[in-house]
């Protein structure tokens, strides 16, 4: 069969048998985020249509205003993944706490732990602007058949068994890894089916963009500073371009395929930076890695660090490698 015409659903089975756990839930797990980034598709399609679009008077913990669509994405992948018997537990931005599923039945066999931003970048929805899902996914460390625990969400990134983003875009997307490479899968919306567009996708190690939030910059560290300056250089195939989104999966989606790195650096502001580190960095930096790229605190690999609390932040800077350890280089000259 010509990958072309692959659809993601044939693919999930084709591949089941390379995953090493490889019992068929996995992909019953991933078929289950198919579904309900169709579903939040065929919403967010339609936000400029329907009077859904507007803050729905709710704050998230963070204290941000929540949208309706972040609400109602939120509300269908739990839905969804809470359905077939694989997953014991969720974590989400827009939950305060995590979710235990099944807890109550000790003869449960659900294994997987699922970390969730069910729509990232939501500030983008009114002006019609690319938003998208993330999620992470890894299997539980607390014994089969108890309640789940802070434990079984608090992993490091490099435990991930899979991790993906939904882009909804000028077409949709569907990118997930589970670490054997990165495969993009495009939505024909006629048919509402995922095909292989993109398979392998590789981060090029040098790219030419560059994606900050530049009015930061007088809050950013001095490294950011400096290496923000180097990118504007006129140098050899400097100045890069800048491009900014302000929604990250279409940054680092833009960047994988053409070259470049994406920033959220701490500020004075915060502190710890903007992004959380269990369904915002770690996902990203599994599928950077697994797409040749790279992903830094500015210091430490993303995928190592320990977590302390589900919605902890962190600062994040991800892309094409040389570009990672030229911005990396740049934070340690400017610590000495
Ligand atoms: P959100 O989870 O509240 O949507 O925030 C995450 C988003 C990222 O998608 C994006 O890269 C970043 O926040 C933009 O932040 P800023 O507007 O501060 O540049
Ligand atoms: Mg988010």
């Amino acid at each position: 069969m010509s990958h072309k015409k692959q659809t993601l659903g044939e693919f999930i089975i084709e591949n089941q048998t390379a995953f090493k756990y490889s019992s068929g839930e996995l992909s019953s797990l991933l078929n289950s985020i198919r579904l309900a980034a169709k579903i939040v598709n065929h919403e967010v399609n339609k936000a400029g249509l329907v009077d859904i679009i507007g803050a729905a008077g709710d704050v998230n913990i963070q204290g941000e205003d929540q949208q309706k669509l972040d609400v109602y994405a939120n509300d269908k992948f739990i839905q969804t993944l809470t359905k077939r018997n694989i997953v014991c537990g969720i974590a989400s931005e827009e939950e305060d706490d995590f979710i235990s599923i099944n807890s109550q039945d000790e003869n449960h066999q659900n294994k997987y732990i699922v970390l969730i931003d069910p729509l990232d970048g939501s500030s983008n929805i009114d002006v019609n602007v690319s938003v998208g899902t993330i999620f992470s996914i890894y299997r539980r460390v607390t014994p089969v058949g108890t309640p789940v625990t802070k434990e079984d969400f608090l992993q490091q990134g490099k435990k991930q068994v899979a991790a993906g983003y939904v882009v909804y875009g000028t077409s949709t997307m569907l990118v997930y890894t589970t670490g054997a490479g990165v495969n993009g899968f495009t939505l024909n919306p006629a048919i509402g089916s995922f095909y292989l567009s993109h398979p392998d996708m590789q981060f090029p190690e040098d790219g030419h963009i560059y994606s900050v939030n530049e009015g930061n910059y007088i809050q950013f560290p001095q490294g950011i500073k400096n290496y923000i300056k180097y990118c504007q250089k006129d140098e050899g195939d400097r100045p890069y371009t800048a491009r900014y989104i302000g929604s990250l999966v279409s940054d680092f989606h833009r960047n994988m395929i053409k070259g470049g790195i994406y920033m959220y650096p701490q500020s004075s502001k915060n502190p710890e930076g903007k992004l959380r580190l269990l369904y915002e960095c770690n996902p990203m930096a599994f599928l950077a890695e697994q797409a040749n790229g790279k992903a830094s605190d500015g210091f430490t690999r993303i995928l190592d660090i320990q977590p302390k609390e589900l919605h902890e932040r962190v600062p994040f800077i991800c892309g094409s490698k040389n570009m990672v350890e030229k911005a990396e280089e740049f934070m340690r000259l400017a610590q000495e």
